[in-house]
């Protein structure tokens, strides 16, 4: 074999191999999202970075079942609170993107606050009307 055609084998062994190494590393999140069901009273989503995905929302009053969503990467809770007081015993978590939760609560009309507890969300604020 003369030196030139083993130089150019070597070049395109050399190309192949760098080819699947790079192929190895395109990884990356597939996990499958889950779905809200239809027909919920009100769905909150946290969307990149640490906000909900609207400033207000409505809902109306009585036993209502409330959605909630992660399409953020860390971790999220939903809390409603109405004049600084935490409504008790109601609080949603979704842990990861993907995540989808629902709860039921009762809210009389009003306004309420939607928060976030997760240490340094506090810019997570909305309003819900419930009327
Ligand atoms: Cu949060």
């Amino acid at each position: 074999m003369d030196p030139k055609s083993f130089f150019r084998r070597s070049s395109v062994l050399f190309l192949l191999g760098s080819g699947l190494a790079m192929a190895a590393c395109g990884g990356g999140d597939s996990a499958p999202a889950d779905t809200l069901p239809a027909g919920l009273d009100f769905t909150v989503t946290n969307v990149p970075s640490l906000r909900f995905d609207a400033a207000d929302y409505t809902a109306p009053a009585g036993e209502i079942s409330v959605g909630f969503a992660n399409e953020d990467s860390v971790r999220h809770s939903l809390i409603i609170a109405q004049d600084g007081t935490k409504i008790p015993n109601f609080k949603l978590v979704t842990g990861k993107k993907g995540d989808a939760v629902v709860g039921t609560i009762k809210l009389d009309a009003g306004v309420y606050q939607l928060l976030c507890d997760v240490p340094g969300h506090q810019n997570m604020k909305a309003t819900l009307t419930v009327s």
